[in-house]
């Protein structure tokens, strides 16, 4: 198998990044595609209790175990498949299941933080910022988080306040300078979508060709 071809997405808490990936996802065959989540290598935090845990800073880069990250990255570009770890946003923990990854000929890795890691950004070869307005990211998070991360309002509101929004400024948004495309409004953009996944259809049939 040649090199794979490895996808950053990027973009706020509910910017619509996963879904971005997704609809690429689902625009190719399962054989030549794969997602790898930036939120299933938050650090194993197995050696604090529930309630430190709750307190830990989750949009700072400190909260990622990027060097787990990026060797799995590298396992995955060598042709290796991964076991990659689970994360459960209802106990803020990594769970002791992993899921095994294997190597495909596109990669796609998103995330909140994965353009503020220099290492990642090198290996990244197309780099997209999707761009959602404020408002409408923090309303599909409390929607999101009270669905599907066990969250209550007010919880969401108070982390969204107090952590969620000064780390988004501090270290989210400066990212967009390092991106190749920036797509506004994620999922709902089926413009920005189809032509990502024409283009990554192109690069998936050049890939088979070579192999
Ligand atoms: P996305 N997050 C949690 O709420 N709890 C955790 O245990 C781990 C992460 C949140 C995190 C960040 N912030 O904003 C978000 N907080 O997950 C990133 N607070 O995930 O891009 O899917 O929204
Ligand atoms: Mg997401």
């Amino acid at each position: 198998m040649s090199k794979p071809i490895l996808i950053g997405i990027t973009g706020g808490t509910g910017s619509g990044k996963s879904t971005v990936a997704q609809e690429i996802y689902k625009g190719l065959p399962e054989e030549q595609i794969c997602i790898i989540e930036q939120d299933s290598y938050y650090k194993d935090q197995s050696h604090l209790s529930f309630e430190e845990r709750v307190k830990t800073n989750y949009d700072h880069p400190d909260a990622f175990d990027t060097e787990l990250l990026l060797s799995h990255l590298k396992q995955l570009s060598d042709g290796k498949s991964i076991d990659k770890p689970i994360y459960d946003f209802g106990i803020h923990n990594r769970v002791k299941e992993t899921i095994k990854v294997e190597p495909k000929d596109i990669i796609i890795l998103e995330g909140i933080l994965i353009l503020a890691e220099p290492e990642i950004r090198k290996m990244l070869d197309i780099k997209i910022f999707v761009d959602t307005d404020a408002d409408v990211r923090i309303v599909r998070r409390i929607q999101r988080d009270i669905k599907e991360r066990k969250r209550t309002l007010d919880s969401v509101i108070d982390q969204y306040i107090s952590i969620v929004r000064p780390m988004h400024l501090q270290f989210v948004e400066p990212t967009k300078r390092y991106a190749d495309i920036i797509i506004p409004e994620g999922g709902y953009n089926k413009v920005a979508i189809d032509i990502m996944i024409a283009k990554v259809k192109e690069i998936a049939a050049s890939k088979q060709n070579k192999n």
